[in-house]
């Protein structure tokens, strides 16, 4: 399979800017660049399934140049809907700062900064080198702007669109970058830079992009209840990424598998096949969540997502160490423990049972278990010795209700 045919094959492509990048991508070493604001000091896992397409255009020999938004990120991209909150500049440099580090580390390719070429472009400049070449009315025409001016649209996100299209120009000029990549989203400032391209130098430059990658239900990948899937560990563990992972629909997960992971057509073909044969062993799933963690931040740390799962699943919680159970806990209820308390005292005090009396039948109907192991006595005191590590206790009433508790 060549480069383009493999594109293909996973559903990378929502729209190229000339069916030329074809036999390019095929029979050339290009550079490209893909880009993205500081808009948060970590990327999510959205991001990732975009920037993923670096690694693989690699592979192809292609070089790949990552762009962190210094400049664009004080301006904001505008979105469909409503003009962005402006961000301080000081929270924009912090979320530089992340972002390089994080782009550096689970990438390894070269990170530049659009702050260090737009900073210096005075007014007279902007619009005489590059708002000279770009026509109002084709901005208007521009989706994302189009949709804007019901609602209204300022002047400075209204300009954003020239400032990426001189990042692509300034990138070509500088190292020899002749192509875009980005989620489908962008394709209206990719062509801002073919467009200036083209009009200022007479040269063509490419733009591909991507379509968003979606689940069953429609929603973007990697949108959960409320919080994004944080790439950096601190802010999502590996545990929660591979519980996203495991769980996702088997109609998406060969998909997923496509467009998230370098495993050949003839791996996910065999995987498909047993996972249509046996789609309760979650094979498709767990091989996601394997190889995508694994990128990310290591075996490791997927070997560490799946102890904690397999204990959380078969109840031996004894056997994780205090970092994991907080790993695998951070959503329960949790109480801090002062001193040791009779068993009825630490199930009422902490709301696990509402009275002494359902206590009592919690513990007599054997719904009771702590650290994986049944209370059934009724005058059991709880002490730290039966905490792990001296410190947690993992409360379990019923199947599934989790509560910790943690000596100080
Ligand atoms: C800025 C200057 C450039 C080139 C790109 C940019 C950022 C771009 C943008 N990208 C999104 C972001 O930052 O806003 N204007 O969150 C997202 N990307 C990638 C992908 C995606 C896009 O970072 O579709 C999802 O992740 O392109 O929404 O010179």
């Amino acid at each position: 399979m060549n480069c383009f045919e493999d594109l293909e094959y996973r559903g990378l492509i929502k729209d190229i800017s000339s069916p030329e990048l074809k036999n390019k991508l095929n029979n050339e070493k290009l550079t490209f660049y893909i880009g993205t604001d500081p808009t948060a000091d970590s990327m999510h896992i959205g991001h990732f399934s975009s920037f993923l397409i670096a690694t693989r255009l690699a592979k192809y020999g292609h070089k790949p140049i990552l762009l962190v938004g210094g400049a664009t990120g004080l301006i904001g991209d505008p979105k469909p809907s409503v003009e962005r909150q402006m961000i301080t500049r000081e929270q924009v440099q912090h979320n530089v700062e992340g972002l390089t580090k994080q782009a550096k580390e689970i990438f390894g390719f070269e990170v530049v900064n659009n702050y260090d070429w737009i900073k210096d472009i005075n007014t007279i400049d902007f619009l005489r080198d590059y708002g000279k070449y770009i026509n109002v009315n084709y901005m208007l025409d521009k989706d994302i702007i189009a949709r804007r001016l019901e609602s209204g649209i300022t002047f400075c996100e209204f300009a954003y669109t020239i400032l990426q299209g001189l990042d692509f120009l300034h990138l070509y000029h500088e190292k020899g970058c002749t192509l875009e990549v980005a989620g489908s989203d962008q394709w209206g400032n990719i062509t801002t830079g073919i467009e200036l391209a083209r009009k200022k130098d007479d040269v063509e430059l490419f733009g591909l992009t991507m379509p968003l990658v979606l689940d069953a239900n429609g929603v973007k990948f990697g949108k959960t209840e409320g919080n994004a899937l944080w790439l950096d560990k601190n802010k999502t563990s590996s545990y929660e990424l591979f519980q996203y992972l495991i769980n996702s629909d088997d109609n998406c997960v060969i998909d997923y598998l496509k467009k998230l992971t370098f495993l050949t057509k003839e791996e996910i073909e065999d995987i498909e096949a047993k996972h249509k044969e046996q789609p309760e062993l979650r094979l498709a799933q767990k091989t996601l969540a394997k190889e995508v963690i694994t990128f990310l931040h290591g075996e490791e740390e997927y070997n560490k997502a799946l102890r904690i799962s397999e204990a959380l699943f078969s109840g031996n919680i004894k056997e994780l160490s205090l970092d994991e159970i907080e790993d695998g806990f951070k959503d329960v209820p949790n109480f801090e423990l002062s001193e040791e308390l009779s068993l009825i005292d630490l199930l009422v005090n902490n709301n696990i049972a509402s009275s002494r009396r359902e206590a009592r039948e919690f513990i007599s109907a054997g719904s009771i278990s702590i650290n994986g192991d049944k209370y059934m006595d009724e005058n059991e005191v709880i002490t730290r010795d039966k905490a792990i590590e001296n410190k947690v206790l993992v409360i379990r009433r019923g199947k599934k209700k989790y509560f910790m508790g943690l000596f100080k």
